[in-house]
C-alpha cells in the first residue's frame, strides 16, 4: 500500500495548504476547491462536512475557525431567512466572502452548448451541515466556550429555520419539507413541473429532524445564566421548543418498498434508466444529466442520481444512531435495511461528483469490505488520475481528498464519538495491514496502532484527566500515560 500511502499524504499536503495555521483570525473558510483553481469560484458550500472530521481529530483549533467564519455570517444568514419569508437563519449554499448566497442561477452544458437553468441552491441541507459540525466539534473538543458564546445561537437559528420551513399535513398528521434540493444535484425539481425543487426529500428532512433534536440538547448542555440569556436575545418562548419538539418526532419520511428510503416524494413514480445501454453508448457518465440534456431529454425523469443522496445518512450516523434516529421519528429502520438500501442506490448513481466513491466506499465498509476498498481506491484517485476528464486542472476536490484520509482515521478503525465517549469498533479491509496514527481528543493526544488483531492505545503524557474509550460494546477510561491492547479476535 506504498501507492495508497504516498497519495494520502498528497491529500493532506493539500489539504494542509489550504487550511493551516495562517487562517486564524483571517476570517477564511475552506473553498471546495482549496486555492487552488478558480472553479466554484472559492466558494465555501457543504464540504466541510467531509473535510472538518480529519481537522478536529488534528487541528481542532482550525475547525474552529472555519465554525467562526460561519458564525460571522449568522447576521446575512437571519436576514436571508427572512427575506424569504422564513424565521432564523438561513445559510447559502454557495457563500464567499460576505455570506449571501453565491450560487449562480444558469450553467453552460459544454456538450449541447445550452444554457440550463441551475437550482442547485435550494440544498438548506447544509444548514444541518454547519450544526452537524458544530456539534461534533463540540464533542470531539469538550470546548464549551465556542459552545457558549457561538456555537449554540448557530444551532438555535438554523434550528428555528427548519422549524419555519416545514408545514403541517393533516391528512398524515406528519410535518413536511417543500420545494427544496438534496445533495443529489441531478434533481432540482419534478419532471415537467415549472416550480424548481423537491418534497420531503429524505436526507434533508432526516437532518432537519437531528438538528431540532440538537436544538433542544444545547439548550440543557448551556449553563443556566447563558440558557436565559439566549433565549432572551433571541425571544425563544418555550412554546417554540414545544413546537420543535413535535416537528423533530413527526417530521415526513418517504419510503419505497421494504424499507428502502425514497430519495424524495415522488421518486418511486420515475422512470429505470436503461444504464447498461447508456454505459454501451457513452462508457463514462459522471455527466449523466449533460449527457441527457444533449439529447433533448432530462434527468428529472429518471431514478438516476448524480451523488449519494439517501446514503448520506449512513454516512453521518452509525447503524445504531440512525436507528435512534428514524425511532425517535416514529420509523422503524434497523441496521440490517443498511445493506438493501446501499445496493438500490449503487445501481442508480453516476458519481459525477467526487463526494460519491468516497460515500459510497464508506457506507459499504461494513457490509462489503473488499468493495469498499475498491471504491475507496477510486475516491483516492480522483485528482491524481483527474477521473473528471480535466476537472482538476480547476482546482482540487478537497472534500474527496480529506474524506479518503479520514477514511483511514474513522472509518475502517470504526472511531465515533458518542457523548463523552470515544468509540472504536476496527474492520480494516483485507488489503490493509494496519494504521498508526495519533489523535487529538478532547485537548489530549491519543496514539494509536491497529491491525487485524490488536488495537493499541497509548493516552500521551500530559496535565489532562481521564478520557472515556470504548472499545466494541465495551467502555474503561485511560488516564495519561496509560496504555491498552484490546484483542480484536472475537
Ligand atoms: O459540494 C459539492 C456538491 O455536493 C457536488 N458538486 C460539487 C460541490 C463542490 O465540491
Amino acid at each position: 500500500n506504498t501507492d495508497t500511502q504516498k497519495i494520502l499524504r498528497l491529500h493532506i499536503f493539500h489539504l494542509m495548504q489550504t487550511a493551516s495555521m495562517n487562517i486564524i483570525d483571517r476570517d477564511v473558510s475552506i473553498p471546495s476547491r482549496g486555492i487552488h483553481g478558480e472553479a466554484y469560484r472559492g466558494h465555501i458550500m457543504w464540504d466541510e462536512l467531509f473535510i472538518l472530521p480529519f481537522l478536529t481529530l488534528h487541528f481542532p483549533v482550525l475547525t474552529r475557525e472555519v465554525l467562526m467564519y460561519r458564525y460571522r455570517r449568522l447576521g446575512k444568514a437571519r436576514r436571508a431567512a427572512k427575506k424569504s419569508g422564513y424565521r432564523g437563519a438561513m445559510y447559502p449554499w454557495q457563500s464567499g466572502s460576505d455570506g449571501r448566497e453565491e450560487s449562480q442561477d444558469i450553467h453552460l452544458n459544454p456538450m449541447s452548448g445550452r444554457w440550463v437553468p441551475d437550482n442547485t441552491h435550494l440544498q438548506r441541507h447544509v444548514n444541518a451541515a454547519i450544526v452537524y459540525s458544530v456539534w461534533q466539534y463540540y464533542l470531539a473538543s469538550d470546548d464549551r466556550e465556542f459552545l457558549h458564546f457561538f456555537g449554540a445561537e448557530m444551532v438555535l437559528e438554523v434550528a428555528r429555520f427548519w422549524c419555519s420551513l416545514a408545514t403541517y399535513n393533516p391528512d398524515r398528521d406528519k410535518y413536511e419539507i417543500h420545494n427544496v434540493v438534496g445533495p443529489d444535484e441531478y434533481h432540482t425539481g419534478y419532471p415537467d413541473s415549472d416550480q424548481p425543487g423537491l418534497n420531503n426529500n429524505a436526507y434533508t428532512n432526516v437532518m432537519a429532524s437531528w438538528v431540532l433534536q440538537r436544538a433542544g440538547e444545547v439548550l440543557n448542555v448551556l449553563h443556566q445564566e447563558r440558557r436565559e440569556e439566549l433565549m432572551r436575545d433571541l425571544s425563544i418562548e418555550e412554546d417554540e421548543i414545544d413546537q420543535w419538539h413535535e416537528i423533530a418526532h413527526k417530521l415526513y419520511v418517504p419510503f419505497l418498498d421494504n424499507r428502502v428510503i425514497s430519495q424524495f416524494e415522488g421518486y418511486g413514480e420515475l422512470e429505470e434508466l436503461d444504464w447498461g445501454e447508456y454505459r454501451r453508448k457513452h462508457g463514462e457518465m459522471m455527466r449523466l444529466d449533460r449527457i441527457l440534456e444533449a439529447e433533448s431529454d432530462d434527468v428529472l425523469r429518471y431514478k438516476a442520481g448524480k451523488q449519494a443522496d439517501v446514503l448520506m445518512l449512513f454516512y453521518l450516523f452509525s447503524g445504531r444512531e440512525l436507528s435512534e434516529q428514524f425511532r425517535s421519528m416514529g420509523y422503524e429502520f434497523s441496521i440490517d435495511d443498511i445493506p438493501r438500501n446501499i445496493s438500490y442506490y449503487q445501481h442508480r448513481t453516476s458519481h459525477g461528483s467526487t463526494l460519491s466513491s468516497l460515500v459510497f466506499s464508506w457506507v459499504l465498509s461494513r457490509a462489503d469490505r473488499p468493495k469498499s476498498w475498491e471504491t475507496f481506491r477510486k475516491a483516492l484517485l480522483s485528482d491524481v488520475e483527474d477521473v473528471q476528464g480535466g476537472t482538476t486542472s480547476e482546482g482540487i476536490h478537497l472534500g474527496a481528498m480529506a474524506g479518503t484520509v479520514d477514511m483511514m482515521q474513522r472509518c475502517y478503525i470504526g472511531l465515533e464519538i458518542r457523548k463523552d465517549v470515544l468509540w472504536f469498533n476496527p474492520a480494516l479491509p483485507e488489503t490493509l495491514e494496519g494504521l498508526e496514527l495519533r489523535i487529538r481528543f478532547r485537548g489530549q493526544w491519543l496514539q494509536l496502532s491497529v491491525d487485524h488483531s490488536e488495537l493499541s492505545l497509548r493516552l500521551m503524557e500530559n496535565s489532562g484527566g481521564c478520557i472515556k474509550v470504548g472499545v466494541r460494546d465495551k467502555t474503561f477510561d485511560m488516564v495519561p500515560g496509560e496504555e491498552q491492547s484490546i484483542s480484536l479476535i472475537v
